[in-house]
């Protein structure tokens, strides 16, 4: 379904007096409010194909009304998402759980909406019906030749699927590991995996990055063969500089302090992207910053303090996507927080005073460093994000206006109350 703008427009004038308070009363103490403002117009944030549908456990799936039946209705999906927060202007699509059977025409779909496509995602974790060799005990760093062939073979047809649609990156995870000790020789499962991904990386078009994801269990309990930044590192690293370490925030042990890793990466030139979500326990794929949102915080500020030290561009140097799973809520309002979350931030990372920081940091005044950090971090930024969205045509308040609008009873109404969408 396609969002009149004015429906949206109607709505923000309805708030706009209590907006201009609001922005007003936070504008006056921010120094760099037009820069601010600026950045988070043209920031956006990728949204994954396979979040559009209710995601479940082992123990069960509980389906929500009207979830995309095909491609072209998750396309529509991101299509509600970007015309509400207009900063998901593009959709990260997983094979074979989407293919695009006829690109010419998903592309226009896409562009109708407003939409590009972000990096392909590979998928050899699971057994597909028809497919020929298993995966069960693992596929880029499998003992048996042909099962790595196979799997070689998968995504070079992903990177097939992601040139007809203009994607500039294959993203790949793999869960092989092992289950108990002694089933596994490391060195060889490390060496087949980097012989595998080399396989890949030649068939890479010269524009195009390979981003190696890690995590360090699931669905294997004893060891992942890529199974924390430093293997992510070392595989990229041997294959070349189309190749960089992608962090998905759910892929740490309790704990582990990500922004040092971020921003070390970073500095490297080897930090692909994210997948964000938030976790309390595992890979939990929760909303973005409803857990532990001073961490996202901390994130962002070596992201921006790393990315402005290289003089890259916020908004394009790397790849930023949400990796989420929805077992309780409407994927459409979950991906439009979190979205939200990763703005509000960057935005607090931007209103940093990063001058008196690198001081404090030179004088060894604890104290003060944590003082500046929490300042930013403890500014209400929510009507600086709401601002940026409504300059960009966007609403000032997303889920409600979600809400307001009835979108979801419509997509009941259009798609079925008993619908499943493919993922996990
Ligand atoms: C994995 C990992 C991958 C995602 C799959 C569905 O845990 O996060 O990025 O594609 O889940
Ligand atoms: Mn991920
Ligand atoms: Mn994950």
């Amino acid at each position: 379904m396609q969002i009149e703008k004015y429906t949206v427009d109607e709505l923000n004038h309805q708030q706009a007096a209590k907006h201009q308070r609001r922005f007003e009363g936070v504008a006056t103490d921010i120094n760099n409010l037009e820069e601010v403002l600026q950045k988070l117009s043209v920031f956006n944030i990728a949204i994954p194909s396979w979040a559009l549908g209710t995601g479940g456990t082992r123990f069960g799936r509980f389906s929500g009304g009207g979830e995309p039946r095909s491609l072209e209705e998750k396309i529509e999906d991101v299509g509600v998402i970007h015309a509400l927060n207009k900063s998901s202007n593009s959709i990260s699509l997983h094979i074979p759980w989407d293919i695009p059977e006829n690109a010419t025409s998903i592309k226009a779909l896409a562009a109708q909406n407003g939409l590009h496509f972000d990096a392909v995602n590979s998928n050899t974790f699971q057994d597909q019906k028809d497919q020929k060799l298993s995966y069960k005990f693992g596929s880029l760093h499998h003992v048996d030749k042909a099962v790595r062939k196979q799997a070689v073979e998968h995504n070079i047809e992903v990177i097939k699927y992601g040139k007809q649609l203009n994607s500039k990156a294959l993203s790949v995870w793999l869960s092989d590991g092992s289950n108990f000790p002694g089933q596994l020789n490391f060195r060889s499962a490390f060496q087949n995996t980097l012989e595998s991904l080399q396989e890949i990386y030649a068939a890479l078009p010269d524009d195009w990055k390979v981003w190696v994801e890690y995590k360090p269990y699931e669905p294997n309990f004893y060891s992942t063969t890529i199974g924390d930044w430093g293997q992510s590192y070392l595989l990229s690293s041997k294959l070349g500089p189309k190749a960089q370490t992608l962090v998905d925030l759910g892929h740490h042990l309790q704990g582990t302090n990500i922004e040092q890793i971020v921003s070390l990466l970073l500095m490297e030139g080897k930090l692909a992207g994210f997948h964000f979500n938030d976790s309390k326990y595992g890979d939990d794929d929760l909303t973005v910053g409803s857990i532990n949102p001073y961490q996202l915080f901390l994130i962002f500020n070596e992201l921006v303090e790393g990315m402005d030290a290289r003089g890259m561009d916020h908004a394009t140097a790397i790849g930023w996507m949400i990796d989420a799973s929805h077992n309780v809520k409407d994927p459409i309002e979950d991906l439009l927080q979190s979205v939200q979350a990763i703005k509000i931030a960057y935005a607090q990372a931007l209103v940093v005073d990063k001058k008196a920081l690198v001081a404090a940091q030179n004088n060894n005044d604890v104290a003060l460093a944590q003082e500046i950090l929490q300042q930013a971090y403890r500014t209400d930024v929510r009507s600086l994000v709401a601002e940026a969205s409504l300059r960009n045509g966007g609403a000032l308040d997303p889920i409600g206006a979600y809400r307001k609008l009835n979108i979801r009873e419509h997509l009941i109404k259009e798609r079925g109350l008993k619908t499943v969408a493919t993922g996990l």
